[in-house]
């Protein structure tokens, strides 16, 4: 039976559907000084976008930057405070924004402005008086493109055997997320995690066992970090790493001991095992300030250090 808080079935499809319209809808930020142009163009965009609107650079670079992305950015280039050419150049230095496409929409008629605009890799220059039947054809032809090359990316981020994100995808998001807490001032922490004795788990049941035991614990792990934010990958062999973003310390330390328990929990027999003879991982947890600590590179190197102590400690258990 319903329990007393459920909502009625209805309800629920309905926010749903919705949910899933609103989902498929690309994003774009439309960045000008003038509110009536914002005002324009956000009317004429609303039913095929989800808008987001800026009427300067800094808080364009904000959303930019900011959890959901804008999948396309239709920029102005005469702003005061900083100007188009300026946004556009701070996209394409950070990584998490350099593969939005930018439009730049300017009342500078001139062949060098558009020519610097070119340079700086925009993937379309729309003057002002603008045509709004024309903006939308290059929007949609632009954003179907950038869906392409997304969905293109998403494949070359997947590890072939277990199905899960590889060490391409960790690395980008591990840096992506660093910067990211270095200017919120949050904490950042890292998992790594090894599974125990896997070579003679290799050798007593073969490599193909070995192969299935592997898509099963990054399947396990995947399923058992729950923000949307955090990522498992396969770091490599039988190796993953994880990324918790906004976690501290005990916080990880947390994370690590639910993983772990649920590779014992998943019981996969394991004859070369002294613990329960099912198959165990070993965790090494790190924590960093990316304010104050500077070093991706030292963030990983504690994690490793702290699984080298998990090993040495007797395995099946997570050190910081
Ligand atoms: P420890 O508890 O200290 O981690 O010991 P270990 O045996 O797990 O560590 P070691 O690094 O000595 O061996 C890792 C083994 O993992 C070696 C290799 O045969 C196995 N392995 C690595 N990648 C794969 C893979 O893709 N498939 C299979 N089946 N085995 C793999
Ligand atoms: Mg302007
Ligand atoms: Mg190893
Ligand atoms: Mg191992």
């Amino acid at each position: 039976g319903a329990a007393w808080n459920e909502k009625p079935d209805f309800a629920s499809d309905i926010s749903c559907e919705l949910k899933d319209e609103e989902a498929a809808k690309p994003r774009v930020l439309i960045v000008d000084d003038q509110l009536f142009n914002l005002k324009l163009l956000e009317s004429a965009l609303k039913e095929d976008y989800i808008v987001m609107t800026a009427d300067n650079g800094i808080e364009a670079l904000e959303l930019a930057t900011g959890k959901s992305q804008p999948d396309i950015i239709l920029l102005d280039i005469i702003m005061p405070v900083m100007d188009g050419y300026e946004v556009c150049i701070r996209l394409r230095e950070m990584p998490e924004t350099r593969d939005i496409p930018v439009i730049f929409l300017s009342a500078l008629k001139n062949e060098k402005n558009e020519e610097y605009a070119l340079q700086l890799g925009v993937v379309d220059y729309i003057t002002k008086p603008f045509s709004l039947p024309i903006i939308k054809g290059r929007l949609r032809n632009h954003v179907e493109q950038k869906k392409y090359r997304d969905r293109q990316k998403e494949n070359s981020y997947i590890d072939e055997l277990t199905q899960i994100a590889n060490r391409r995808k960790f690395n980008e998001t591990v840096t992506m997320e660093w910067n990211r807490a270095r200017r919120n001032g949050n904490s950042l922490s890292v998992l790594m995690i090894d599974v125990d004795c896997f070579k003679k788990y290799n050798d007593f049941y073969g490599h193909l066992e070995g192969d299935k035991c592997l898509y099963k614990i990054a399947q396990t792990l995947k399923s058992n970090v729950k923000r949307s934010s955090d990522l498992v990958a396969r770091w490599g062999g039988e190796e993953f790493a994880c990324v918790l973003t906004d976690t501290d310390r005990i916080g990880a330390m947390l994370v690590g001991e639910r993983l772990r328990r649920a590779v014992v929990k998943l019981s996969i027999p394991s004859e070369i095992s002294d613990v329960d003879r099912v198959v165990t991982a070993s965790i090494g947890v790190a924590t960093a300030l990316p304010a104050v600590d500077n070093s991706l590179e030292e963030l990983l190197h504690k994690a490793d250090m702290a699984l080298y102590k998990a090993k040495k400690t007797g395995r099946n258990c997570v050190c910081t």
